[in-house]
């Protein structure tokens, strides 16, 4: 049953994967200075290259999206040399990777870039402080013009251009999460008023807008994009997102992307709003390429990808605690659990 995890699998006419396995993207906080990316993450991103393809840890666009320590930036040459060491690293191994495109939007901090204000679809604040840095209060974000969204949606061209130098096979939008692009898609954090809030067209306008000038820099076959139509985290639930969700999906499928991705944890969760699990709602109104991701096993996602719930796998928790977790599978060996000290060296 597990033998449909190590199908080749053809995304497009550019890219094909040699398992159905992902590493899913994982904020490890380890970059050097500057953001640039280090050798030790170049050795750890390559001990998995045996992953049909590996998402790298989000990465930032421009200084105002960073919302946690140490995470790694795609805006400067010295962050397109690091990333190139681990690129080249990857594919030495006959791996492929792409690179997670983030701005945290409102869950941004000011302490980390030292500017005057977090930028956000409204000026609705997050409740909290910024995990492992209890001290930091989250601020009330500065509404973006509509001059200053046009930019972003240039920044995110010019990452997924920067992404491309670097080495990497394509880039993932990061869409999930509460992260910037997500808080245009939920009631919550979108209260605009103009061409990008009120409805499900407006409100899915800036994601389609990135999406495009993304797929404008570097193809449509380079360009994935990760989703989460449930409110699960950093974000307050609204029955109505379902209609954003609704009209967005059929929109990006007529992108034709490399894939959509879910972002959720737990993919076992059920929203009375989307009618059950969130990758059983994405499988309903987007047919081509998704990828599932949650608290699954090599078992669980061989079943789900057997029964058509999603194509691809992507693995997150178990990856960090087993470098060789693709091999394990293979063999039918046992994996080591994860547990969150695991998050404090880079093995
Ligand atoms: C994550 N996750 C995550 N998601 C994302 O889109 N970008 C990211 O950078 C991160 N970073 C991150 C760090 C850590 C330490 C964890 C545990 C998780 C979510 C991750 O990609 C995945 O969706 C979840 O971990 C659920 O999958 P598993 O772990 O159950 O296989
Ligand atoms: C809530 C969904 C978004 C997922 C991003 C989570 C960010 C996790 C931060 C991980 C922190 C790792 C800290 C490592 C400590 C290093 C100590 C030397």
């Amino acid at each position: 049953m597990r033998d449909v995890l190590f199908e080749p699998y053809r995304l497009n006419d550019k890219i094909t994967l040699k398992n159905r396995i992902l590493m899913a993207p994982l904020t490890r906080c380890m970059a050097g200075p500057g953001l640039v990316p280090t050798d030790e993450m170049a050795a750890y991103y390559s001990r998995r290259a045996d992953a049909g393809l590996i998402i790298s840890e989000a990465t930032i666009i421009r200084p105002d999206g960073q919302g946690y320590p140490n995470t790694p930036g795609l805006f400067s040459a010295e962050q397109i040399l690091g990333w190139r060491k681990v690129t080249d690293a990857v594919h030495a191994k006959g791996g492929l990777i792409f690179a997670q495109l983030w701005h945290t939007g409102r869950v941004a901090h000011t302490f980390f870039f030292g500017g005057e204000h977090t930028v956000a679809p409204s000026a609705v604040a997050l409740n909290g402080t910024v995990p492992r840095m209890r001290e930091l209060q989250y601020e009330t974000p500065k509404a973006l013009t509509v001059s200053e969204i046009e930019q972003l949606v240039r920044d995110y061209a010019k990452a997924a251009e920067n992404a491309i130098e670097a080495g990497f096979d394509g880039v993932e939008i990061h869409g999930a999460n509460a992260y910037l692009i997500d808080e245009f898609l939920h009631h919550d954090s979108n209260r605009r008023d103009d061409d990008y809030g009120g409805s499900p067209e407006n409100m899915s306008r800036f994601p389609l807008q990135v999406t495009d000038a993304v797929i404008a820099a570097i193809g449509r076959e380079r360009t994935g994009i990760r989703l989460s139509p449930a409110a699960y985290v950093n974000m307050a639930t609204d029955a109505r997102d379902r209609q954003v969700f609704d009209y967005l999906l059929p929109a990006l499928e007529q992108r034709q992307l490399a894939y959509v991705h879910l972002g959720i944890f737990d993919d076992s969760m059920q929203f009375d709003y989307l009618g059950g699990q969130a990758s059983t709602y994405l499988r309903e109104h987007y047919q081509q390429t998704l990828v599932g991701v949650g608290g699954y096993d090599a078992d669980s996602a061989s079943a789900a990808i057997n029964a058509g719930k999603f194509d691809l796998i992507a693995i997150g928790r178990p990856f960090i605690a087993n470098p060789d977790y693709v091999a394990r599978v293979r063999q039918g060996d046992a994996t080591k659990a994860y547990s969150d000290e695991m998050l404090a060296t880079l093995y």
